[in-house]
């Protein structure tokens, strides 16, 4: 059970998910057309993960027998700086999103709700990994400051990057999770 403003946090947070993919998306369409086809997998690559991060919320709403309830999602910029530039704006996001998970689990001890206290544990691992994942990257591309070749180098190496997350939802969250090992 949930309470009506768990409910409504949650399916808040389904919403900032979603803007997080339509972002990464649209950085994803920008380093294409600027030539960095290495970022650009990487970006569809975390796009992805945040489909898993709202599929996940939105599978628990339902399992708990509350109402989903989808909002428009805010258009994301179609334009972006430098890498470094955009790698800041992605870690900006992420630290974004950590303080609204957080929000959201100290509404769960404040409301006393064990279940989604343990649903959100997940959420709150996964942020410092994103978080991590973005610092990273921009410690490297500080390094590499105005240098082509290093920033092709790098290109290379995120071009590697796999989506190792479920992509195909349409048999449910579980079953999504278990063909892909996750
Ligand atoms: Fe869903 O973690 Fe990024 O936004």
């Amino acid at each position: 059970m949930l309470s009506d403003k768990m409910s409504q946090a949650l399916n808040e947070q389904v919403n900032r998910e979603m803007y997080s993919a339509y972002l990464y998306m649209s950085m994803s369409a920008h380093c294409n057309q600027t030539g960095l086809k290495g970022f650009a997998n990487w970006f569809m690559v975390q796009y992805h993960e945040e489909m898993l991060h709202a599929m996940k919320i939105y599978a628990y709403i339902q399992r708990q027998g509350a109402q989903v309830k989808l909002a428009a999602i805010k258009a994301p910029p179609a334009s972006f700086e430098s890498p470094l530039g955009m790698f800041t704006q992605t870690l900006t996001h992420e630290q974004f999103i950590t303080r609204s998970i957080n929000d959201i689990m100290e509404l769960a001890i404040a409301e006393k709700d064990h279940a989604s206290q343990i649903f959100l544990e997940w959420y709150v691992t996964e942020q410092v990994e994103e978080e991590e994942n973005d610092n990273d990257i921009i410690a490297q591309l500080k390094l590499i400051q105005d240098n082509p070749q290093g920033l092709m180098m790098l290109d290379r190496e995120l071009a590697g990057r796999m989506t190792t997350v479920p992509t195909d939802f349409s048999k449910g969250i579980q079953s999504a999770m278990a063909s892909a090992g996750a």
